[in-house]
């Protein structure tokens, strides 16, 4: 077996594709560079040869019409083809692939047994989920809120709603009843699926009690579908909740696909921003379901047969893409993991790996720091020669954990996919190919085909041609699974993404490019903060506490965190009627979790008089994110402060 070694170029390493890697690769170096060429000089022919890699009804002859115009942002992929993407992720494959395995379900508790669905349990499951949701009153165009754990019963939901032509949203599990009613009102769902609880790491949230709560501020129209998982006591409401174990006893075991334009939404998913509540991300059938199989087929290096691993949630955009739409529309075997990393000990990933021979594993830096950290025994003690490529997403990853997963889980011998993209791009924009190009820890490397990235001067708004460089990074055209508007609001798209920078779209992101034109994610430029490669807007945890109360005012910021990779940091002003202590501190932390959930908690709330303002109101976040990663020595200026003493307060009294 032959490992790679690192090539030390100035401070950085290097290290090329291994001759491993290089042999099975679907796409070599040369063949990058001709397709990359050509998808960027003529997008329409690439495009147009590539959308035919999944079925269509009706094949378009239209394939890009796309303007990011101030004013004028309208994104169209292949708009005259129509197509079902769950035909394309199950129907299409069971003449050659029936009984291969489409998902292994691995439990939560090590000790249940694993199951393993193939393509035609898949194709009964989805059929009779659509049909039971058709008895429910669905329709094409309708909206579904999906809150289950992360079983399979999540996967036939989604592609039941696909078969219908119904909307799906889908609400992760660890979100509260107060996030779930905002999500099912914000998208006039019709249907609310959910189990009766969700075990995790051992533990079990009661989910179907959530959505009780939940619904209790939703329109009583609302239908609720239940599926059992653990057999849980729940409360029934009679003619609301629908038992989908009962009703799946009944219902046909098959449903004819709608056949859906390319520009329908497959699904609405919420995610947060720098400013107000979270937005409902709308991805379209077509071009969504190209760019997700092929990128999931060409950056994982997925050949037939090979079992694949994402390790997220079906609640974050990872887990649509790569653990349900990507690899099932290529025919793949997916696994679909209930736990968490160090449930029951830090060596269930690999006991995993192991266990179900997976090839290629895809999981976020935070778990890889938190793992680490537990020592390399529990990944030794397994054994790891199925991996072939390790892949990681959510945030940027330090060299630390890219070295650890290189050279204790990889031995050496995996490439390392390090993908950056993010909700709205529907599918992965920069990372390296496996048999292509080289990779270098914590860089994001190239653009996928018919990626055209940009980086900015964030003064000027001028590109920036030169190597090396740093700005902020920009999409200077569409791409296929590119999100289409954000629910209910155009608006709120045009302004959030093309205003900035105009006739781009602007990602949030800060990068550097470096000599070999390679691209490096240094993190967000606005005020969202990513906490275990969760996106949270300090606006919404800062809504969440002022409506406590006893609090007058917050500011909420990120400071660097060794496994979150950022924590969450609170100035809170207390009504001048209260008094801190530490009593307030736990109450406030259980009532943004109460209100958000969980991955919300605040690490850090510091009790702060005053604010620091300018003379118009406005906080200076960048002297409190400067407070809170404890570096006083470069506040800035600090004179056009409404009242600069507040500063020398918050330094004197810093928490945490
Ligand atoms: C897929 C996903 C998007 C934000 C994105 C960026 C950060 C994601 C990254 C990365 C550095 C990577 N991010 N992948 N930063 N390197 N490989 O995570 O979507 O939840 O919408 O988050 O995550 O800041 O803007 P989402």
């Amino acid at each position: 077996m032959s490992t790679t070694t690192a090539i030390e170029k100035s401070e950085e390493k290097v290290y090329p594709p291994s001759s491993e890697a290089v042999a099975h690769a679907l796409i070599d170096a040369a063949k990058y560079d001709e397709m990359y060429a050509a998808s960027i000089n003529d997008p329409q022919a690439f495009w147009n040869e590539h959308g035919k890699r999944i079925d269509w009804i009706k094949p378009y002859t239209i394939v890009q019409n796309t303007s990011f115009e101030p004013g004028n942002v309208d994104i169209r992929w292949f708009e005259d083809g129509t197509l079902n993407v769950s035909a394309n992720c199950i129907d299409r494959h069971l003449p050659t692939r029936g009984n291969q395995t489409a998902i292994i379900f691995e439990p939560d508790d090590p000790k249940e047994p694993a199951q393993s669905i193939s393509y035609n349990d898949l194709h009964r499951r989805v059929c009779r989920m659509a049909n039971i949701l058709e008895d429910l009153g669905v329709r094409k165009g309708d909206r579904v809120v999906i809150y289950l754990p992360m079983i399979p019963e999540a996967a036939y939901a989604m592609l039941a709603c696909a078969r219908v032509g119904a909307i799906h949203s889908i609400v992760f599990a660890g979100f509260s009843p107060d996030a779930l009613a905002a999500r099912v009102n914000g998208s006039d769902a019709k249907v609310v699926i959910t189990a009766d609880e969700a075990p995790r790491g051992g533990r079990k949230t009661p989910l179907k009690s959530n959505a009780d709560a939940a619904l209790l501020h939703c329109k009583d129209t609302v239908k609720c579908l239940v599926v059992k998982r653990t057999g849980g006591q729940t409360t029934w409401v009679d003619g609301r909740d629908f038992d989908y174990n009962e009703m799946a006893l009944e219902a046909d075991d098959y449903s004819k696909p709608a056949e859906m334009s390319a520009e329908d939404p497959l699904f609405i998913l919420y995610t947060s921003g720098s400013t107000g509540q979270p937005k409902g991300v709308v991805h379209s059938s077509g071009g969504y379901l190209v760019f997700a199989s092929m990128t999931h087929e060409y950056v994982f290096d997925y050949h037939d047969g090979d079992v694949f691993w994402c390790t997220a949630d079906v609640g974050w955009v990872t887990g649509h893409s790569y653990i349900v739409y990507g690899p099932l529309a290529n025919g793949a075997t997916t696994v679909m993991f209930e736990g968490v990393p160090t449930y029951p000990d830090a060596s269930r990933f690999w006991q995993v790996c192991d266990k179900h021979k997976v090839n290629q594993f895809y999981t976020a830096p935070t778990a890889l720091r938190a793992l680490m950290g537990q020592g390399n025994e529990f990944v030794e003690k397994c054994d790891l020669s199925s991996l072939r490529i390790l892949g990681t997403v959510g945030e940027p990853i330090n060299p630390e954990a890219w070295n650890w997963y290189h050279d204790v889980v990889g031995k050496g011998r995996c490439p390392i996919v390090d993908t950056w993209w993010q909700t709205e791009t529907g599918g992965h924009l920069l990372t390296p190919l496996p048999g292509a190009h080289a990779t270098k820890p914590g860089s994001a490397m190239k653009p996928f085909f018919g990626v055209n990235p940009v980086v900015l001067d964030p003064h000027s708004g001028e590109e920036i041609d030169s190597y090396p460089c740093e700005g902020v990074l920009c999409l200077k055209d569409s791409w296929p699974s590119q999100m289409r508007t954000v629910w209910g609001d155009h608006e709120r798209f045009e302004k959030t993404y093309f205003s900035d920078y105009k006739g781009y779209y602007f990602a949030g992101d800060g990068c550097k490019r470096d000599d070999d034109g390679d691209y490096w994610i240094t993190g967000r430029v606005d005020d969202v903060i990513n906490v275990s490669g969760h996106r949270m807007g300090t606006a919404e945890v800062e809504s969440a506490l002022v409506a406590h109360a006893a609090v007058a005012e917050a500011a909420v910021v990120g400071y660097p965190h060794d496994i979150k990779g950022q924590g969450i940091y609170c100035y809170v002003t207390l009504m001048n009627d209260r008094e801190p202590s530490d009593a307030l501190v736990k109450e406030l932390r259980q009532w943004v979790r109460t209100e958000i959930g969980p991955i919300a908690s605040p690490d850090v709330i510091q009790w702060a008089p005053g604010l620091p303002k300018t003379r118009s109101g406005k906080i200076m976040r960048r002297i409190l994110r400067k407070i809170a990663e404890n570096d006083f020595g470069s506040l800035g200026d600090t004179s056009t402060l409404a009242d600069p003493s507040v500063v020398d307060d918050l330094i004197a009294n810093r928490a945490g």
